[in-house]
């Protein structure tokens, strides 16, 4: 357990069996209270296994990366949790960089930590060129709008609780990590980056980044979450 505020692990999952064992299993080294897959209507064995390596399982059949990490989320606020860290199911972020992630929250010198994969460290194809492009133009329209010198707009980050619950989250896409950024300034939340790592997939076929649909289809919901909540003041 983080040494005061109990941190609950969110890993939204669509078809990950071959992943989610270890994942869990390496999550469930770190100093948190619990972790919970969310199922979100896999095909495969993603919730058995989950449970199996001693993860909480939640179904959301509804599909959609926000979807997933709505519903996980309100199962970790249902569990008092201070803290929620949201954290891909294909393995592509370290959970050892978990005490990285969870540092600021705990001097009290944030509220919303955002794991920059820029600042740290990106594995050999694991962003194609579309894609380390997209980011840094998103990333550009993020801080000339905000005025945040955020460089990355990834999964891995932690949020404290009293100020998720002041977001009220309605993006049911890839645009949800957008949108908890946008509204986390909006609301006065205090947001640092930390250096984080990112590799490829463990296992599994590539769904979004490693096809033209998806990266497309990402890069739209992205952009649109900007074009909706961005410029309201
Ligand atoms: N694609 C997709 N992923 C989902 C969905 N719901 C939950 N996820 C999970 O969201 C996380 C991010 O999706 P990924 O498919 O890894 O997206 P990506 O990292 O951009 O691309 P690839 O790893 O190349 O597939 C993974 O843990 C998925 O299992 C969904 O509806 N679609
Ligand atoms: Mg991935």
């Amino acid at each position: 357990m983080s040494d005061s505020l109990a941190t609950v692990v969110i890993v939204p999952a669509l078809d990950e069996g071959e992943n989610i064992e270890s994942l869990v299993e390496a999550i469930r080294l770190q100093p948190v209270e619990c972790v919970i897959v969310v199922d979100n209507g896999s095909s495969d064995e993603t919730a058995a296994r989950a449970s199996a390596a001693g993860a909480v399982v939640v179904s959301e059949p509804r599909r959609g990366y926000g979807y997933a990490c709505a519903a996980g989320s309100a199962a970790a606020l249902a569990r008092g949790a201070d803290v929620l860290v949201f954290i891909d199911g294909d393995h592509s972020s370290a959970p050892d960089e978990m005490p990285a992630l969870l540092q600021p929250l705990l001097d009290n010198t944030a509220d919303l930590v955002l794991g920059s994969r820029v600042l740290g460290r990106i594995a050999a194809g694991a962003m194609l060129p579309h894609q380390r492009f997209g980011n840094r133009l998103t990333a550009a329209i993020m801080r000339r709008m905000s005025g945040l010198p955020v460089t990355d707009l990834g999964p891995y980050r932690a949020i404290r609780s009293t100020l998720f619950k002041r977001l009220d989250m309605q993006e049911m896409t890839f645009g949800w990590p957008t949108e908890m950024t946008i509204k986390g300034v909006r609301c006065g939340g205090r947001i640092v980056e930390v250096p984080v790592t990112w590799s490829t997939r463990k296992a599994g076929r590539s769904k979004v980044s490693g096809t033209w649909k998806g990266s497309v289809l990402a890069g739209y919901h992205i952009l649109r979450v900007i074009a909706r909540h961005g410029w309201k003041r």
